[in-house]
């Protein structure tokens, strides 16, 4: 059956929805004909052109994907599909769905709890041939206004799914200059960050279970039914995904491994350092915690191509990790893994939770303490804290009858309160001179010093902009 399913994919300003195209993938590896939707920006979308692609195509199954941030904008779009293919059946899947289905279930038909490359290609066929789809695994429907939500299955073994592939043919963008295919330019300008990059994942899930990080739902989710959580692609099926990728999609430049935990197991790090170098030599990207970061590691992985890391410091305060984030790490463990970096001269990017309304202002210090320590150049990535449905600092503040000052439905890591010392003097600390910013963090009580503190970051934001 032509044109049988559409997926949409909203995040904003990216093409590098992992799932999304993931999903694409084992629906066609399924011979299911099916057409991949970007609308990476909200203010450019048009009810019109989207009303005459759905007209033209009349798609079966519709299929939107979402994180909480795109919450309302799927809820539009989901509108204008009843509206103008009124037929279709609307499924949504994604992390939102998968952690609060009841509001979901308010517009979906059905929806996806967990991951979907099994789930979608069943509830297609199930569709199609007129069956019963309450249950499958995985689902969550509403029938006469009860919600039926079923355990999801995990995918035991990520080599088994086709990887994914840029179809261009296949692929439409929507965006102000109207709806078309999506083709190279689109892969550069919708890329983020990361514009001839590409981006990939070896793992999914993960070991620990930081309070901010929705694997700390995740996890809770699948305990029941699944033997192994964390999941590992092996280096040879990585690789094929790579090359498939720098033989589809002209110009790549890098690649982004986007897993939290890339040093995890010294094998297969081995394994993939020799076969990486020998048969693809691009310079890459790895996230890392500073638990991982090992000498003899960093040394292979160099040598193979490694330019950047990115690595969560959080907070200077051990008791922070220890009872907020839960996550335990030590002030010198993150010392010695930054100076393993610094020798290495790679590029470093860390990224730090500044706004974080369970910290005093003792605990604030030492974060700005830690960052006078860290060996420059780097990069610092600020975030203020932004607490996600479901995860266990949502449960924290709840404890404590707190409202966390970001909504996670609208905003984003990056809205601080611009008059935040500390955030206006970690932003610094990477660019002015050390004795500079130590001169400041030690009259920090000096209204003076908060003064000229501020002139400096205005004068950066200025730069900046
Ligand atoms: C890679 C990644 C990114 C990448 C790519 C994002 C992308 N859209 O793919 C980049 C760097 C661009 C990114 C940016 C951001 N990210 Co991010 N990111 C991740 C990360 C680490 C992995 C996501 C992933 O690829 N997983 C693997 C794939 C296979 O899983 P998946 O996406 O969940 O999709 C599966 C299922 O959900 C399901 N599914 C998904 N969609 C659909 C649709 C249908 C129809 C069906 C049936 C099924 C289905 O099937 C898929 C395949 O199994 C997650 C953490 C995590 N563990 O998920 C955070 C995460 C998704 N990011 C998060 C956030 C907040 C952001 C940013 C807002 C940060 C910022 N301030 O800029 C931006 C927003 C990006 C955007 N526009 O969407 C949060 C979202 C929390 C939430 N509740 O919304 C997460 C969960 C991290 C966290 N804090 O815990 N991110």
């Amino acid at each position: 059956m032509k044109n049988e399913l559409l997926l949409i994919s909203i995040a904003s300003d990216s093409h590098r929805n992992i799932g999304c195209l993931s999903l694409y993938a084992s629906a066609v590896h399924d011979g299911i004909s099916t057409n991949l939707l970007f609308i990476p920006r909200v203010a450019e979308y048009s009810e019109r052109e989207f009303a005459q692609y759905l007209a033209d195509n009349a798609f079966k199954v519709v299929g939107i994907s979402l994180t909480t941030r795109d919450y309302y904008f799927a809820r539009t779009v989901t509108a204008h599909v009843r509206k103008h293919l009124p037929g279709a059946h609307i499924v949504w899947g994604g992390i939102h769905p998968t952690s609060k289905p009841g509001e979901c279930l308010d517009h979906a038909d059905s929806l996806c709890l967990g991951e979907g490359e099994v789930f979608l290609p069943e509830l297609v066929r199930t569709l199609r041939a007129g069956r019963d789809i309450s249950r499958i695994p995985g689902i969550g429907i509403r029938t006469n206004g009860e919600d039926i939500i079923n355990p999801p299955a995990l995918i035991e073994d990520l080599n088994a799914l086709p990887f994914p592939r840029f179809h261009f043919e296949h692929f439409r963008v929507l965006d102000g200059t109207g709806l078309h295919q999506f083709g190279p330019p689109d892969y550069v300008r919708y890329a983020r960050h990361n514009g001839d990059g590409y981006v990939l994942l070896t793992s999914r899930s993960c070991p620990h279970r930081c309070s901010y990080c929705i694997n700390s739902f995740l996890n809770r989710l699948y305990t029941n039914n699944v033997r192994r959580l964390y999941r590992r692609r092996t280096v040879d099926d990585t690789l094929a995904e790579i090359s498939h990728a720098l033989a589809t999609i002209p110009g790549i430049g890098f690649i982004n491994f986007m897993d939290d935990h890339f040093l995890t197991d010294e094998k297969w790090l081995v394994e993939f350092c020799e076969k990486y170098r020998r048969d693809i030599r691009l310079p890459f990207i790895i996230r890392a915690t500073p638990g991982t970061v090992k000498d003899r590691y960093i040394t292979r992985l160099k040598d193979a191509g490694l330019q950047t890391v990115q690595m969560g410091i959080q907070s200077g305060s051990e008791k922070t990790h220890r009872t907020i984030f839960h996550r335990s790490y030590k002030v010198d463990e993150v010392l010695s893994a930054v100076s393993v970096l610094k020798k290495h001269d790679l590029v470093c990017m860390y990224d730090f939770i500044i706004e974080n309304d369970f910290e005093t202002d003792e605990d604030r210090d030492k974060t700005i303490e830690l960052m006078l320590r860290i060996p420059k150049p780097f990069i610092a990535n600020l975030f203020a804290m932004t607490v996600f449905p479901r995860t266990d600092l949502e449960a924290m503040y709840r404890k404590r009858n707190m409202v966390p000052r970001i909504d996670p439905y609208a905003s984003n890591y990056f809205d601080f309160s611009q008059d935040n010392f500390y955030y206006q003097l970690a932003s610094l600390i990477p660019l002015i001179d050390e004795n500079e910013a130590r001169r400041i963090f030690e009259n920090r009580h000096d209204t003076a010093v908060v003064r000229q503190l501020r002139e400096l970051y205005a004068h950066k934001m200025a730069a900046d902009s």
